[in-house]
């Protein structure tokens, strides 16, 4: 493990290697703890790089068996080496030759699940950001793009599967039961694209042609025995592929595309050339052990990994403080895909609640960052949401400032451009302006600068004129070493909605920009004014969340509703009746905290009722609507002297009331949602299930009663009916007996299948109330769980640290001593897993004194604890400063 260095990377000192890798030749000698890696790579010394100048290799606990220059073994004098690093000196004068490196590795005894490891026993590779540096010395950073020709040797029983990067050239048999398979990939590439997997698994096969005629073979590999769970994923690569051709124009380039599902894996799937590695938890898909959800993600991920190979790998990021040049875009791009596959507006509100809830915090917390950050000290904890998630709106941004024609011609001289090398935000930002004649050069500092931005809106109808207008101003709060904010250039839909629902339209605009259905707020202050409107409109303002900022308005909830009930745009329908939803619940919170009782508007509920009732609404988009903004949106929305307890109290009685009030329409959506027949996990069936599970959930409330529940649970033949069942009776009947026979008829039932099993530890883990804490603990003794496996930690700790405000936050604070000892137990041994975890106690300082006392103790332990990673070490500061 890198323990803490104190190291500090600054963007501002980049410059390019020295020497440039053209060719690297690898030899894997596969021999469980004996493994060996020979790395032959062919150099040049860049122009105007001084001949005495040395070449510094990086490496991570390496051990060095023998190394060559030119093929002659280099003597001890020539070269000094580390674990960490392998400086050569006195070059050849030409300044090109060859250095040929042979490293010792074992793989099993690799835990950090970095470089070459072992996952149930296969051979696997994870580079990025910085794992090629744990294989072989090399100059690891995504700027030296070289082509690699990799031969496998392995056992033939242990490792009948032999994969590397590109098309495979050459196999053959070895003395002794051994075997060897060559690849070869002509495509440049940074080492953090490299992958090797050796093993005995499953294949499912597919063939796809290409727009240009050319015959790609699909190859999925997984356990034995799980082939037919890999259908689903085969499909969304075929639609995947097609996608990318049809709206960017892009073609897959090598003559085989494989994907490798395997059982230990830190994130949720690497896009190397030509042979994705996936957390198996994102591949493996039936409707026994699958929810709606898990196909979801599923179609997202390899949609997500498939479009790397032009956005990341064809054109990858010149450094990592690039990371969101590749992560921000093709986030956007699987986003547009999921759009086109399934319902748009439902999809936008996945995304926006993933945002808000994951994004806004970090950008409102100590971890705040800009998408293109300028310092790290620890890459890893840079994959963040902010990085993906903020870094897809700002190209969202720029598709809605271009329109679509623009976006695309900006795409297209991006790739023209740059494809073969890696290229930096600046790059990405030029080929727009270039593209479209736009100055983007404010746009930009979305990109630069940290933190959420407000804007403050007022509005004012002058009836005698018929004129609107609307007053905008913009202001983002200081974050971690930005306290002065420059004025950004944010792009707000709206609409204006006439009395009739009807949309007016403006005789006369002035003011700040307006283009089509687009404000263009670029000062501190701007206002619009709308003439000639017929009448007085109610202002949907940010429609399909086109600038991802907190929008200060003090609107009427009669004009929220109005919107809720006659937006065209359907996203901004459920915008309106989530914001009227948070304002009852914000004072319901403050009521019950206060100890007085909470009353619900009955707008709200009328409201709730209609969008339920109405059938012009697809089910999921009403799924949607009558789910009500949860604990943790409440808490980020109050900001501040959080009581998650209060929180709790104050929603479950809003929730109370509009169970009560729904009950009609819940009992006839329960009966007409049923999706009988043969499972589909097609979007249609699957937000029939979704609206059913929410009225499910509304009536076992109003009913208080879990019989209805169980008996979901026990006639369900799928796993998205089963799990929201388990859900319910879980969370809204603790220790009933109807919670425990269904626990335990999950868990006889699903006990062999840890993917699964995983649903049940994060069910249980996210049951609210004090008393989890030690559930969770007893849980972590079961045979279910393992310490070792990132899901299984997920699953159980993840899931409580961050899915359960009540439990974990419990007020003794026993929630965060646990947590800090997870965190230091796991950092041992995966520092990037730890580190992850620990990011759950970003929003500490929102906490009510008490609990935020218990909390800094915690984090101060940690802090203090000798020999940690640069990823625990670099988190933990970073939250208490
Ligand atoms: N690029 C990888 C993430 C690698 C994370 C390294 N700590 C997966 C993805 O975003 O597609
Ligand atoms: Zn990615």
């Amino acid at each position: 493990m890198r323990t803490e260095t104190g190291q500090v990377f600054h963007l501002s000192d980049y410059r390019p290697t020295d020497f440039a890798i053209e060719t690297v030749s690898m030899t894997f000698r596969l021999a469980g703890a004996d493994t060996e890696v020979v790395s032959q790579m062919t150099l040049r010394r860049r122009d105007g790089v001084p001949t005495d100048a040395p070449l510094v290799l990086d490496g991570d606990a390496l051990q060095l068996v023998s190394l060559a220059i030119d093929n002659e073994t280099a003597e001890g004098q020539r070269y000094e080496v580390t674990p960490d690093r392998l400086t050569i000196h006195d070059l050849p004068a030409d300044g090109t030759f060859s250095v040929t490196v042979t490293t010792k590795l074992d793989p099993a005894a690799n835990t950090q699940l970095m470089g070459l490891y072992r996952s149930n026993g296969v051979y696997c590779t994870q580079c990025e950001a910085e794992g090629f540096r744990r294989i072989t010395y090399f100059l690891d950073r995504p700027d030296v793009l070289a082509v690699y020709t990799v031969r496998i040797e392995g056992d033939r029983s242990e490792t009948p599967l032999l994969l590397s990067n590109g098309n495979p050239v050459e196999a053959g048999a070895l003395d002794g039961n051994r075997h060897y398979a060559v690849w070869h990939d002509p495509h440049p590439k940074p080492s953090y694209l490299f992958a090797l997997v050796a093993g005995d698994l499953g294949v499912v096969d597919d063939v796809f042609t290409t727009a240009s005629g050319r015959s790609v073979d699909l190859k999925i590999y997984v356990e034995h025995g799980k082939e037919a769970r890999a259908a689903y994923a085969m499909d969304a690569l075929k639609r995947s592929m097609k996608w990318d051709e049809d709206v960017f124009g892009l073609e897959y380039d090598l003559d085989i595309f494989q994907i490798v599902a395997v059982s230990d894996f830190n994130m949720g799937a690497m896009e190397n050339k030509g042979l994705n590695v996936f957390n198996d938890k994102y591949v493996l898909a039936d409707p026994e052990t699958a929810t709606d959800a898990d196909y979801a993600n599923i179609e997202a991920i390899i949609a997500h990994e498939y479009f790397h190979n032009w956005t990341g790998n064809r054109i990858t990021c010149r450094d990592w403080f690039q990371l969101c040049l590749k992560e921000g875009l093709t986030v956007y791009r699987d986003h547009e895909f999921s759009a086109d596959m399934r319902s748009r507006p439902v999809k936008r509100i996945a995304e926006v609640r993933l945002l808000k809830a994951h994004q806004f915090p970090e950008d409102a917390g100590p971890l705040a960052h800009p998408p293109r950050p300028v310092t790290y000290s620890e890459i890893n904890n840079f994959y963040t949401a902010t990085v993906y998630e903020k870094g897809s709106e700002v190209v969202r941004m720029i598709a809605t400032i271009l329109g679509a024609e623009g976006f695309r011609k900006g795409m297209d001289l991006y790739f023209e451009r740059h494809d073969g090398e890696a290229a930096t935000i600046e790059d990405f930002v030029k080929s727009f302006e270039d593209a479209t004649g736009t100055d983007l050069a404010q746009f930009a500092i979305w990109y630069h600068q940290a933190g959420t931005p407000t804007v403050s809106v007022s509005v004012n109808y002058d009836q005698r004129s018929d004129s609107l207008t609307v007053d905008l101003e913009q202001s983002v709060a200081a974050t971690p070493g930005e306290s002065a904010k420059k004025i950004m250039h944010i792009p707000l839909r709206f609409g204006l909605l006439l009395e009739d629902g009807s949309e007016a339209e403006p005789a006369e605009v002035s003011g700040a920009r307006v283009d089509g259905d687009v404000i263009h707020l670029t000062e501190r202050r701007q206002s619009v004014v709308f003439k000639s409107l017929g009448g007085r409109p109610v202002l949907s303002l940010n429609r399909g969340f086109s600038a991802p900022i907190n929008l200060s308005f003090e609107q009427s909830s009669a004009d929220l509703a109005h919107i809720a009930k006659h937006e065209s745009d359907a996203f901004a329908r459920w915008q309106a009746l989530n914001e009227f939803a948070m304002r009852i619940l914000l004072d319901a919170a403050k009521l019950s905290r206060d100890g007085r009782t909470v009353a619900v508007d009955p707008d709200l509920i009328a409201a709730l009722i209609a969008s339920a009732s109405d059938e012009t609404l697809e089910p999921a988009f009403r799924a949607q609507a009558l789910s009500l903004p949860s604990e943790a949106d409440i808490a980020r929305e109050l900001g501040s002297n959080i009581d998650p307890d209060a929180i709790k109290r104050g929603r479950d009685a809003v929730l109370a009331a509009v169970a009560q009030a729904l009950k009609p329409v819940a009992e006839k959506l329960f009966d007409e949602m049923a999706t009988p027949g043969l499972f589909s996990p097609d979007a249609i069936s699957a937000g029939k299930r979704a609206l059913r599970a929410v009225a499910l959930s509304y009536l076992s409330i109003a009913e208080a009663d879990p019989k209805r529940a169980l008996g979901v649970f026990d006639e369900a033949d799928n796993m998205t009916d089963m799990a929201s069942a388990l859900q319910i009776l879980a969370h809204l009947f603790p220790g009933s007996a109807e919670a425990t026979q269904a626990l335990a008829a999950f868990e006889g039932r699903f006990g062999g299948d840890p993917l699964v099993i995983d649903k049940w530890l994060s069910i249980q883990a996210m049951a609210p109330g004090a008393d989890t804490l030690d559930h969770v603990k007893g849980l972590m003794e079961t045979r279910h769980f393992a310490l070792s496996n990132p899901n299984r930690v997920r699953a159980l700790i993840g899931a409580f640290a961050s899915g359960n405000p009540t439990g974990f936050n419990r007020e003794d604070g026993a929630g965060y001593g646990f947590l800090a000892d997870q965190v230091l137990a796991i950092d041992a041994r995966n520092p990037q897993l730890a580190a992850r975890l620990l990011t759950s106690m970003r929003s500490w300082r929102s906490l009510e004194a008490g609990r935020r006392e218990h909390a800094r103790a915690a984090l101060s332990r940690i802090a203090a604890a000798e020999g940690l990673s640069t990823d625990v070490s670099d988190i933990v500061k970073r939250t208490l400063a």
